[in-house]
């Protein structure tokens, strides 16, 4: 990766995308920032719009509305582009059109000459990653799903609300498909020093069962949400915007992101949720942590309802 001035280039200006580009405004760590949409007068006045921002944000940034041509001397190009499920659309048709969108914009970016950092969070967000690794010939390592880094932040979020912690000190993850199989390690979750299952034992005011329950309203936030105000957007932002930060910083931080499985966990060739150290060239490693067998067979079974729909738009 270059050194110098940062650049990171966002498809897709629409909720997600500029809740993304919202977080990096206020967080800075980025000099140039190139905004792209299909809907071109989107990407234009969200541009004018942020860039009005810039006298309260923390640095200098030159933000605009640009072209694929822009992505060359990106590190990183986020993807948020993608079509929402429309009334009597199934997944699978959803899935297909999205697979679609996505081979044509990483067509387009390649194209420029980019040879930086991919970092996808359209939906299914998994299967898309890989698609976007296929599609881009990258190697592995610097092609990156958003993953379970939301879904993680959500169950950090609501433990640390049942146990009145701050949510940055405890430590767990969800792994797995961002969807319906995705499950937390709770074998590796901590607060503070302190294993949770310590904590619930050794404890009566907590127990297992509120643990499984809010496992239950993490894994189906998204629909909580949805049936409310149609779509999310400010969490994935913000995780979005860490997952940039690390890159950026080249951090060398563990973050749930979707990566390539080969071999760890027992599983191959697909794109997951799974804690991995995450810096400026990518995933420099995904961790192969002890978990239990109960643990194990979850993953896999994840894995499998990953595999089945990426087999159908491989
Ligand atoms: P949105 O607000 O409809 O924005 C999508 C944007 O993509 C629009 O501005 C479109 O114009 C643009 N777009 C569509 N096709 C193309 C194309 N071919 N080239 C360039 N731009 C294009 O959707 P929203 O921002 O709410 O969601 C975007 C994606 O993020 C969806 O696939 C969601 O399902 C997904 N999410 C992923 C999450 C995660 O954890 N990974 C979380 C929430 C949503």
């Amino acid at each position: 990766m270059k050194t110098g001035v940062r650049r990171v280039a966002l498809v897709g200006t629409g909720f997600v995308g500029m809740s993304f580009a919202y977080s990096m405004l206020n967080q800075g760590g980025l000099e140039e920032f190139v905004l792209i949409d299909v809907n071109k007068d989107k990407a234009e006045g969200e541009a004018m719009d942020l860039s009005h921002g810039l006298p309260f944000g923390p640095q200098k940034m030159d933000i605009w509305a640009g072209t694929y041509e822009d992505c060359r001397t990106a590190d990183i190009v986020v993807i948020t582009a993608g079509a929402n499920q429309q009334p009597g659309e199934t997944r699978l048709a959803l899935v297909e059109k999205n697979a679609k969108i996505m081979r044509g914009i990483v067509r387009e970016i390649m194209k420029s000459g980019f040879n930086g950092i991919l970092l996808v969070a359209s939906n299914p967000v998994d299967v898309l990653t890989y698609v976007a690794w296929q599609e881009s010939g990258l190697p592995r390592h610097r092609v990156i799903g958003s993953g379970t880094t939301l879904d993680t932040a959500r169950l950090r979020f609501e433990i640390g609300k049942y146990l009145n912690v701050d949510p940055r000190n405890v430590h767990g993850y969800i792994i797995g498909e961002h969807g319906d199989t995705e499950f937390p390690l709770w074998s590796h979750t901590t607060v503070g020093v302190q294993p949770i299952m310590d904590v619930v034992a050794n404890n009566p005011k907590f127990n297992q069962e509120d643990l499984e329950q809010i496992y239950v309203n993490v894994r189906d936030a998204a629909y909580h949400i949805i049936e409310r105000k149609r779509a999310t957007y400010y969490g994935i932002g913000m995780a979005l915007a860490r997952i940039v930060r690390a890159i950026l910083g080249d951090e060398n931080s563990c973050l749930s992101v979707s990566a390539y499985l080969n071999g760890q966990y027992g599983q191959n060739d697909v794109f997951v949720g799974v804690p991995a150290i995450v810096n400026r060239n990518g995933i420099r490693e995904v961790f192969e942590l002890n978990i239990t067998e109960e643990e194990t067979e979850k993953l896999t079974k994840s894995v499998n309802v990953l595999k089945e729909t990426l087999n159908t738009v491989k």
